[in-house]
């Protein structure tokens, strides 16, 4: 049986808006998504998890299950509510609090700065399109740093790309605007420069700890051995994940790189115009960077695509309804021969090991990983109090294996954070597409452990992928 080092840690994943709920109390300030969920009217973030509440419950399952870490974000309108400006104090006090408590019970909080919850007020303004946001940001985070000092792991964001096509391509989240590449990479950019920024200061400001940045990386593999297909797997590549690792590792865009970006913007009329100056920062934060979070669920098989481009995302877990296609980046086509979840995702451990290795030989300079989410969106099923999630554990099982594969091939990571700690609520997708290792009956919010959650200790007690 296949094992881990003696000091991984194993985490769970939460994030602000996904699990605390409480959007409207205590003095905090409207993001999007309020007003966004409301007109849409299929669910809303309320209660969502009520983790504002119910965190001392959830904190206790953490130490009752060998949990080490709890994945967190601080929600950047609790602290201030029109983004900048006056200091909601019950917003800092919230944070202090559940910090302390998990200090209290043994449970260390790894924290992220942003995760998709832009305060509404800025967000209007153009969000990361528009610059003055970046000192925003950075100001909000140096406010973290000079007050949190209790925290030992920083991320400045999570998941740059999808945030970025997500708005900005596929539209699925406010300002729902579709295909339209010089916003996607403005914003990539933009976010990029800013982490550097961040990360420059907390290592000049000589902060406690360690600090990283959290990307959602998805492998890329051609759908045949078609040039045409092999070009657009490499192009798809250079856009969702050579783009933010250069940025992160590098500090500039490598040539290749930018060639293939370039190649997406002429084949859509667009072109973008980047201020060289960004990269001094970033190339001064690139050697700074203590660690990589990796967000992994999926990887894609791609084949050239040069039609106007379509799209379909499956938010309802109804099974192959999944369409992919993207003028002069490609189409996504699944493999027939691997399982998919209800959401379309493919499963493919492999894919994590692929993507370990490729990091280690393709951005040498990376240090630490920790893969801060991965998980199977499943519709669990509750019977009397008892949830058998079997296709969750052989998922985590097979992404385990993977991890452990790269560590004996010399990929340091130092720990994995499950997607999700406890159900929680999803942007896209609303209340059925569960993740947790506890399940959330969303009525009464109480806490069942699901059979994943009873394996989950077991690995996490022997470090052995049972
Ligand atoms: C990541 C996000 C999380 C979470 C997860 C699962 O992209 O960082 O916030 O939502 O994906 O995604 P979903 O809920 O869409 O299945």
């Amino acid at each position: 049986m296949r094992t881990l080092p003696k000091d991984f840690i194993m985490g769970g994943a939460t994030a602000a808006y996904q699990a605390e709920g409480a959007t409207q109390i205590d003095g905090k300030g409207p993001v999007a998504w309020d007003s966004f969920l409301i007109e849409k009217g299929r669910y809303t973030a309320e209660p969502a998890s009520d983790f504002y509440h119910q965190y001392p419950v959830d904190i206790e399952l953490c130490k009752k299950f060998n949990i080490d870490s709890i994945r967190l974000s601080i929600a950047w309108s609790r602290i201030f509510p029109d983004g900048f400006g006056e200091v909601n104090q019950l917003g800092v006090d919230f944070y202090h609090s559940v910090f302390s408590e998990c200090i209290r019970n043994g449970i260390i909080p790894f924290v992220t700065i942003h995760h998709f919850d832009t305060p509404k007020n800025l967000f209007d303004k153009g969000d990361f399109l528009n610059r003055e946001n970046i000192d925003h940001f950075v100001n909000f985070a140096k406010f973290c740093f000079d007050e949190f000092k209790e925290i030992e792991y920083w991320s400045t964001f999570n998941e740059i790309y999808p945030l970025a096509t997500n708005q900005y391509l596929t539209g699925v989240f406010p300002p729902e605007i579709k295909f339209d590449f010089e916003k996607v990479i403005m914003c990539l950019h933009n976010m990029m420069y800013a982490h550097a920024r961040v990360v420059n200061i907390f290592k000049e400001g000589n902060y406690r700890g360690k600090i990283g940045v959290v990307h959602s990386l998805e492998p890329k593999y051609p759908y045949s051995d078609k040039p045409e297909d092999i070009h657009a797997a490499k192009v798809d590549e250079a856009l969702s994940v050579r783009f933010l690792l250069d940025a992160t590792y590098l500090g500039e865009y490598s040539s290749s790189t930018w060639n293939l970006v370039q190649e997406i913007l002429y084949k859509n009329n667009m072109s973008v115009s980047i201020d060289s100056n960004d990269f001094i920062e970033m190339r001064k934060a690139s050697e700074r960077n203590d660690f990589l979070g990796i967000n992994n669920y999926v990887s894609h098989w791609v084949k050239a695509y040069e039609e106007e481009s379509t799209l379909f995302y499956n938010t309802t877990g109804e099974k192959g309804t999944q369409v992919y296609r993207i003028k002069g980046v490609g189409e996504r086509v699944p493999r027939e021969d691997l399982p998919k979840t209800d959401w379309d995702w493919i499963i493919y451990p492999e894919g994590l090991y692929d993507l370990l290795k490729f990091i280690k030989e393709e951005y040498p300079n990376y240090k630490e990983i920790y893969i801060t989410e991965n998980g199977l969106g499943f519709k669990d099923e509750f019977t009397d109090g008892i949830i058998l999630d079997e296709p969750r554990i052989d998922y985590l099982r097979g992404n385990f294996e993977s991890i452990s594969r790269a560590i004996d091939d010399g990929v340091n990571v130092k720990g994995y954070f499950i997607w999700s700690l406890m159900d929680v609520f999803s942007w896209v997708n609303g209340y059925d597409k569960r993740y947790g290792l506890f399940y959330v009956d969303f009525e009464t919010q109480k806490r069942y452990p699901k059979e994943s959650a009873y394996w989950y200790k077991l690995v996490s007690q022997t470090k052995t992928i049972i």
